[in-house]
């Protein structure tokens, strides 16, 4: 039986520059990626958005759009993530590094493609023009993308 984990990513987007965070442990350790995380019990997608840009980058947000959904899957394990991605433009507080992420600014014109999930090349384009996205990723089992779709909702 797979097993199916709903996901949150918020990437924080002001003008010409974006806010990621390098991955200090676990899953996607040494990769670039927005802010986020499982979404507990009891709260809603966009509140556990809220609480793991608190924990992770140590900053507040009151407003974030849902910009895409993505399910990423893999050839060798049940597994499948379904990814819930925000956007937000004003935020309370000073990024600040955490246990798991050290956040750091990118213009738009200089986002670190090498050093991120190789789905991101594909659908940050749209997510950096607000155009709303859902699709699919699968990987193998050295996180190598084997197949994709992608389409604007
Ligand atoms: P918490 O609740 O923080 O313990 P955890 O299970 O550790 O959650 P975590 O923090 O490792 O999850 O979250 C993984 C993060 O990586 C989520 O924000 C979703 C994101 N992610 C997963 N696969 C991705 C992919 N292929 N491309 C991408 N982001 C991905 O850009």
């Amino acid at each position: 039986m797979g097993s199916k984990k709903i996901m949150t990513l918020c990437i924080i987007h002001q003008g010409n520059k974006i806010l990621l965070g390098m991955k200090k442990r676990g899953f996607g350790k040494g990769r670039y990626n927005g802010f986020g995380g499982k979404v507990h019990d009891g709260e809603s997608v966009e509140e556990a958005a809220k609480r793991e840009l608190i924990e992770e980058a140590g900053i507040r947000c009151k407003e974030l759009d849902l910009i895409g959904v993505l399910e990423f899957s893999w050839t060798n394990k049940p597994e499948i993530l379904e990814v819930h991605i925000f956007k937000a433009e004003k935020i309370e507080g000073e990024p600040t590094e955490s246990e798991e992420m050290k956040p750091e600014w990118f213009h738009i014109d200089e986002i670190p493609f090498h050093s991120m999930w190789s789905d991101d090349p594909h659908w940050f384009p749209l997510f950096l023009e607000n155009k709303k996205f859902k699709g699919n990723f699968v990987f193998d089992d050295s996180d190598k993308m084997v197949q994709y779709n992608l389409e604007e909702i």
